[in-house]
This record gives structure tokens, sequence and C-alpha cells, in this order.
């Protein structure tokens, strides 16, 4: 890459989140994470744990602090590399609520009533909150406070995209200025990952396989996966096995083919497969365990990385609010309360 276009490629910023609802899985990894850190390399990373949206569903706090822990943890053993990457609590930007009011002012009701994602979580049981149906433009504000241009999710967060570029084409038009930028969506090839039974890989529906499982725990999920009732001497199809689509992720083109001839010649159980499958899971996150367990030992060290990414996340924020709150009226940012009163 000549220097000029290694300069341009910098200028990109990468913005994503993860909610600190359980424990990550597969699905967030091939579909979020793995992008995640590989992007760290091709531009300005802003990653966040999605503490505030996880309140829908988590309302202990001992669960909610435990939980933001353990997907810093995850982030940091998978590579995520704190000098390339600005790494935050959701909630140490609060400006990010005060963008999410803003944008609601400027977003048809009509937009957030075709939020498919809504509709999924209430169907299965969530409680529909206001803050469940908000969730859009909650995080439509968490894209556009740091004025990102591209964010790399699962396909389950395409919708919300769509709907953060609606929201910041509303905001540009109604105050008519430039203070957002437009983004887009950025799928890896594990943009939708199944779960244990066929359907998306969810923390919320008890169908998943964890990143940082491992021994017995991850043996039973393993062999727990759904499959057919196809009797083992007989063919089979890789193509609509759960166990293949997830052996695909882990594997290499060789070992896929070698594994389809197996399916097709049949004589071959769901069983073996799975066994296949559990030793590439090892492998590939194998090397990863033993560092998560020594940054386990040091959470100091893991709170103190989030505080300093909070503050530089929460630098950019306030740029960001300065000109929302300039170009819609609101009066400058407010001085802090203490050092107000304290100067009277
Ligand atoms: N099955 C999946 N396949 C591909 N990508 C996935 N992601 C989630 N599940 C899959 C992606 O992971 C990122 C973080 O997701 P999230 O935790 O913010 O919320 P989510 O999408 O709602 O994930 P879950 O596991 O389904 O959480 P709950 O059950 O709490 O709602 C996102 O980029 C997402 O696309």
């Amino acid at each position: 890459m000549a220097a000029q276009e290694k300069k341009e490629a910098k200028k990109v910023r990468f913005l994503s989140g993860v909610q600190p609802s359980g424990k990550l899985h597969l699905g967030n990894y091939f579909g979020a994470l793995r992008q995640h850190i590989a992007l760290q390399d091709e531009g300005e990373a802003f990653y966040f744990i999605a503490n505030y949206h996880a309140m829908t569903t988590v309302q202990d706090r001992g669960l909610l602090e435990q939980q933001t822990l353990d997907v810093a943890l995850d982030y940091l053993a998978l590579g995520l590399d704190l000098k390339k990457a600005v790494f935050f609590r959701q909630s140490d930007v609060p400006e990010v609520a005060e963008l999410a009011w803003v944008l609601s002012a400027v977003t048809a009701k009509g937009l957030l009533d075709r939020a498919t994602s809504y509709k999924d979580k209430v169907q299965r049981g969530i409680a529909p909150s206001v803050g469940l149906y908000y969730y859009p433009v909650l995080m439509a504000a968490d894209i556009l406070i740091y004025r990102s241009h591209v964010v790399p999710v699962g396909e389950d967060q395409v919708q919300h995209i769509e709907m953060t570029r609606d929201m910041a084409q509303s905001f540009n038009r109604t105050y008519k200025s430039e203070v957002f930028p437009v983004p887009k969506h950025r799928l890896d090839v594990g943009a939708k990952v199944p779960g244990l039974d066929g359907q998306k890989m969810s923390k919320s529906y008890d169908n998943t396989i964890e990143i940082f499982q491992e021994g017995k725990a991850l043996r039973k999920r393993v062999m727990s996966i759904v499959t057919d009732s196809t009797p083992l001497e007989d063919p089979k199809d890789p193509d609509t096995c759960n166990v293949f689509a997830l052996f695909q992720l882990v594997s290499s083109k060789e070992e896929q083919d070698e594994l389809a001839g197996m399916y097709r010649a049949g004589n071959f159980g769901y069983g073996n497969a799975k066994k296949m499958l559990l030793e590439k899971i090892d492998e590939t996150f194998g090397p990863y365990r033993e560092e998560r367990k020594r940054l386990e030992k040091d959470t100091g060290f893991v709170m103190s990385v989030l505080a300093e990414g909070g503050a530089r996340a929460r630098a950019e924020a306030q740029e960001t609010m300065k000109l929302v709150r300039e170009a819609a009226g609101l009066g400058q940012m407010p001085v802090p309360a203490a050092e107000l009163l304290g100067s009277r």
C-alpha cells in the first residue's frame, strides 16, 4: 500500500459494542469480536461494553458488574491491543444518553415499530420495556457520538445500522448541518452463527457454545447440538447440518472438504462429526485460555484499562456534543456543577 493510501485508510473510524448480557459465545466471536480485533490495524477502533443496553435484561448489580468484567477479559485475552484500540464501558460516557434523546426527537416512531430484533425478543419472553424498544436510538447514539464510519457487526444488527443511517441523515437535514457521517455496517464470514438448536446463537436463547468454555462443559455443549435422525449408514447432507456449519468456522477448506466427503459417503455418524468439531474448537481457542486465566488474577489492571479507555472515548464524545448542542440550539456544554458552585 502506498504511503498516501495508508494515511487515508488510517482515517476510517470503526465502532462496535457487545452487551454484557451473558457469557460471550462463538456467534459473538465469529460475527463481531474477530473482526473487531483484526480491524484495530486498519483504522481508528473504538469498542465498548454495552452495559446501558444490557440493563434491559440484567437487573442485578453484581451480575452486571461481573459480566462487564468478563467481556473485558474476553476481549483482552483474544488479542485486543490497547495501544491501537480505545476500549471502554458505555456508561463511562454518559453523554451518549443525551445524544439518544436528541436523536429521538428527529426519529419517526414508525421506524422503531419496524425493528425485528425488538419483536423477536418480546416473542421470546423478554419484558417489552421502553428501554428495549428504544434500543436502536441508543445504539445510533453509540455510533454517531464518535462520528464513526464503519460498524463491524453480525447480521442481526444490520437493521439497527440502517436505522442509524436514517437518524444521522434526519439530524443533519433538520439542523442543516453535517455533524454526522452516515455510517455503514461491515459483516464477517460468520455473520449468522447457528446455535445448538439451529436458530441464531444468542446469549438469551440458551443455545450457545461459549468462547472460553473448556473440558467437560464444552464437550457437553458440543455433543448436544441438534441433528436430524438420518440413520448412521445413510449419506448425510453437510449443508443442512448445524455441526458442519460450526465446523466451517474453525477449520481449513481442506478439512471441510474431507468432512463433507465423510457425510456424503454414509456410515459416518453425527457423533464423530461432533468430536472433530470439539477438537477444532480446542485448537482454535486453547491458546487464548491461559492468557484469560492470567488476566483474571489482575482485575485491577482490567478496570484501569477501562477507565483510561472511558476517558479517551469521553473526550471524543464531548467534542461531538459541542457540535450537536450548537447545531440544535441547546447552549454550550455545561461546566461541572462543583466547579461552578466552587467559584461563587
Ligand atoms: N449468532 C450470531 N452470529 C453472528 N453474530 C452474532 N452476534 C450475536 N450473535 C451472533 C454479534 O455479536 C455482537 C454483539 O452482540 P450483542 O451482545 O450486543 O447482542 P446480540 O446481537 O443481541 O447478541 P446475543 O448473544 O443475541 O445477546 P442477547 O441474547 O443478550 O440479545 C453483535 O455485532 C452481533 O451482531
